[in-house]
């Protein structure tokens, strides 16, 4: 599978587009990465909807927009805050949601601090967070106290307000390069045009602050109310064609399938597991046990709970981090299914070593891509390599059949159209395969350490069906072996009696293979096409719904109605399934107001607290520790977004130089000689790294496709025309891009789409390369991760690939 930097989706669709009033698209090259998203934004754009674009380049997306601003790379979060600032003082905010929807009231614990750069709880010797003191005052019952009103100093709001007073439009155009008029103008836009959508993808994720970024997004549109409405959301562009499945199905190190925790290892059981995680967790997690060993799986040996790998917390095990251990040697073998991780992982000396490191590398691809023949790149003596290559050619996706989860959650079936060619087989049936071959090997071993691969619940069918596997993701009632019919069955099913491979997806073959479903008809007008696939959880549409609801359970948009309560009936109903607590229970019911019911506290989160919702008030008599309902999910870095400078960076922090850079952020250095630091002094340009309409990623596939190659030939470095003057070069000339970690020497591009702009009043320039290119396939060409740095953020494990400092000269 493919790596998967981070999880998000959707909190509306791609169809939903078309209901917005107004675009901030920041982020994201949605016209070259995801076409399909423009048709919907031209339909909102056609009935009058304006459309923001921030970037550092003027793309295709950029030349559709109303307002386009230029920023310097790594730094959104410095003019969000200027915006979110704004909001505030300006009162612009939805007062009603900001009371009703959001934690605004509830009190921050008197010991949260933040001073000159740095969270309260900082331990500089492990560059990590306790995260204790931020919480929320607790009253008697262990629930949060409210305060009366905004302005009260201990409240979410009143920190928020304090934290952003120092983002001002002057700083933030200091900062960014973006004029402060230009940052006003995107603020006004986007707060007078209800509801607003933010689109997003690598443009903010790929920093050492992604996932703060995100968060900012998040402030401001639970400020502004459009979260939970048509035409409103944060919607993550997602990358790889079934990205959003692989991590719904847990292709992040700490998770297990439907985002539960992964167990670690100082849980000896479930009970220490939930204490850690609340009790939520218990029956999703019992019935992921029984969908993978059954029977094996029981209430007399906690549902064998101890079959489960269990994580060192402390040991980040993401995608990148994984490539430096293996140059540590810690690993013999690895699978490298469907990516070109030597293409597409950043800081490519990295993993050149590493891969030699190996005994014995497995890749699954449909061609032998860079990754696969590392011993035969150019430089490289096959005779000095160790590692033992295997290539197990793959099956495409039109050759098999099984599902794709699109961004908008949509799970939907497709059968296969042709036969796979020659030896290549379905991914799905080489894992079959190799499961089974590999139990064979353990036949009638008595150690218990074997007992998971022994007692796995493995029954796909001689010929693995992908149907049978959706089949167990949808889940069982494991009294009498029927498939679960709903997600509400699920849910009010007892722990034990129900298993699910993945909880999010109840109800998906439930009455029929639902996924399969096509019916393109809406009687609704919004776009929400129920009939068609099914959407997790319980196919909502629109996550949080129940806030496009006044007080009242009342739509508060007359144009775009959601859901409603029906009072006459005593039951949550509308267009798209609501996403409440309990549909019987009306807005009048504690469990009625909640509009965010997967937070601790019901309501959107402006500062991420950490809280466990209920907590017992009288410790256990047996001394245990207690167990909570609900946990909050936390960022590592902070409860509210901070403005930092990306890892390699050309200027200091203007807010606070002693702590430029996040405090926090996963810097790769175990490897000095490896990964080298640039200095602004030697590598005094930022280069930002982008992807091509005509190549998909690292170009294992486009690349070997002849039209393709001839529309985009070669990879380029993209400059200013200022810049490309100053060092004497011509459209057309070669140049060599050269960072601390290496050099790649490729033609340049003169340009208008980059323009020299000013950091804290010097001129600065950015530079663009696409990183489709690696040196095998039809068309090869140097790869732009020669260059790039192992800077990851350190919630999400995502690399730094959107900065970097470099040079560049005539080659
Ligand atoms: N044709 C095609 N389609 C694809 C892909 C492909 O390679 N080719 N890749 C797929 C994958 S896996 C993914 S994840 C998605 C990626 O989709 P996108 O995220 O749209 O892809 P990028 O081109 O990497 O980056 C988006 C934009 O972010 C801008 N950017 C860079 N740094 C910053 C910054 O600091 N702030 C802001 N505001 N913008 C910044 C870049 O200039 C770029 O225009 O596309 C998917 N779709
Ligand atoms: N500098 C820089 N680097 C980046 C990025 C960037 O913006 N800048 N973007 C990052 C992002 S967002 C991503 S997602 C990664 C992507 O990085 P990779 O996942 O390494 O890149 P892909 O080219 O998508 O690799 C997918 C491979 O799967 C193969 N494949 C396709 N279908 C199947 C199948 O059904 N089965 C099997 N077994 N194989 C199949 C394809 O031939 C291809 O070689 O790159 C990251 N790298
Ligand atoms: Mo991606």
């Amino acid at each position: 599978m493919s790596p998967s930097f981070g999880r998000g989706a959707m909190t509306n669709s791609w169809s939903d587009l078309q209901n917005a009033e107004v675009f901030l698209i920041a982020g994201s090259n949605c016209a070259e990465n995801h076409p399909i998203a423009m048709k919907w934004i031209n339909r909102a754009k056609e009935k009058g909807a304006k459309m923001i674009v921030v970037d550092p380049r003027f793309t295709r997306t950029a030349s559709k927009a109303d307002l386009f601003a230029q920023i310097r790379p790594g730094t959104d979060i410095a003019y969000l805050g200027a915006i979110i600032n704004y909001i505030i003082e300006n009162q612009l905010y939805d007062r009603n949601y900001v009371l009703n929807y959001t934690n605004a009231l509830l009190k921050v614990a008197k010991d949260y601090k933040f001073e000159d750069g740095v969270f309260s709880g900082y331990d500089a010797k492990s560059r990590k967070y306790a995260v204790t003191s931020w919480g929320y005052q607790l009253g008697s019952d262990n629930k949060p106290l409210k305060a009366d009103s905004l302005e009260d100093p201990d409240s979410v709001f009143s920190k928020l307000k304090t934290h952003y007073s120092r983002y001002t439009f002057e700083t933030a155009e200091k900062i960014t390069g973006i004029p402060a008029v230009k940052i006003k103008q995107i603020a006004d836009t986007f707060c007078e045009g209800k509801p607003g959508t933010i689109l997003y993808a690598l443009g903010m994720t790929q920093h050492t602050t992604g996932t703060q970024g995100i968060r900012a997004y998040a402030v401001i549109q639970l400020l502004l109310g459009n979260i939970g409405k048509a035409g409103g959301g944060i919607n993550a562009l997602r990358g790889e064609p079934n990205v959003q499945g692989s991590t719904d199905m847990a292709n992040l190190f700490n998770n297990l399938p439907g985002y539960l925790p992964h167990p670690i290892n100082t849980d000896q059981s479930i009970r220490d597991y939930q204490v850690r995680n609340g009790s939520v967790q218990e029956k999703p997690l019992v019935a992921l046990l029984k969908a993978w060993f059954g029977e094996h799986a029981r209430k007399d040996n906690d549902f064998a709970f101890s079959y489960l790998p269990k994580i060192n917390p402390s040991v980040n095990a993401s995608m990148v981090k994984l490539f430096e251990m293996m140059d540590k040697g810690q690993f013999k073998l690895a699978f490298n299914f469907g990516s070109n991780s030597l293409v597409s992982i950043p800081n490519r000396q990295l993993v050149r070593s590493a891969l030699t490191k190996l005994d014995m590398l497995v890749v699954s691809d449909l061609f032998e891509v860079e990754t696969a023949q590392f011993w035969r790149e150019p430089g490289v003596k096959p005779a000095d390599i160790n590692t033992e290559v295997i290539m197990f050619p793959a099956a495409f996706v039109y050759e098999k059949d099984g599902t794709l989860t699109n961004s908008s959650r949509w799970i939907q079936w497709k059968n296969a159209a042709l036969k796979p060619l020659g030896e290549a087989k379905p991914d799905l049936e080489i894992l079959d395969s190799l499961f089974k071959r590999i139990r064979k090997l353990y036949d009638g071993s008595t150690d218990a350490k074997d007992a998971p691969i022994l007692n796995a619940r493995w029954d796909y069918g001689e010929e693995a069906s992908a149907l049978k596997v959706l089949q167990e993701l949808n889940g069982y009632d494991e009294t009498n072996g029927k498939l679960t019919q709903s997600l509400a069955d699920y849910l009010k099913a007892s722990v034990g009696t129900v298993s699910t491979g993945c909880w999010i997806y109840a109800g998906v073959t439930g009455n029929g293979n639902l996924a399969a479903r096509r019916k393109n008809s809406d009687s609704t007008g919004l776009g929400l096409y129920k009939d068609w696939s099914f959407a997790w959880p319980g196919n909502i549409r629109i996550l949080y719904n129940r806030a496009s609801c006044d007080e009242k359970g009342q739509p508060v948009d007359d144009k775009r109605k959601l859901i409603w309560w029906d009072a006459a009936n005593n039951v949550w109903s509308g267009n798209d399934g609501p996403d409440v607590v309990d549909k019987t229970k009306g807005p009048d019911t504690p469990e009625g107001k909640q509009s965010f019911r997967m937070n601790p506290e019901g309501a959107g989160r402006l500062f991420a607290a950490n809280y466990m919702s209920g907590l017992p008030v009288v410790p256990s008599a047996d001394g245990l520790p207690a167990i909570g309902v609900r946990p909050a999910g936390l960022c590592v870095d902070g409860p509210m977004p901070e403005f930092y400078e990306p890892t390699e960076s050309p200027t200091d922090n203007l807010l606070h130089p002693k702590v430029s850079k996040s405090p926090v952020a996963l810097i790769l250095s175990s490897s000095p000689e490896i990964q080298k630091m640039g200095k602004a002094n030697d590598f005094p340009h930022v280069l930002t790294t982008y992807g091509v309409v005509e190549h998909f990623c690292a170009g294992g596939i486009t690349r070997n496709i002849p039209w393709l190659n001839e529309l985009m030939p070669e990879p380029f470095a993209e400059l200013s025309k200022n810049l490309a003057q100053k060092i004497g070069i011509k459209e057309g000339d070669m140049v060599e891009v050269s960072s601390a970690r290496g050099k790649v020497t490729v033609r340049a591009l003169v340009t208008d789409r980059l323009q020299t702009y000013k950091v804290n009043g010097k001129e600065t320039e950015t530079i663009g390369m696409p990183w489709s290119w690696g040196f095998a396939s039809l068309s090869p060409g140097p790869s732009t991760n020669e260059l790039t740095i192992a800077a990851l953020d350190p919630g999400a494990g995502t690399p730094e690939y959107k900065v970097c400092l470099v040079n560049v000269r005539r080659a």
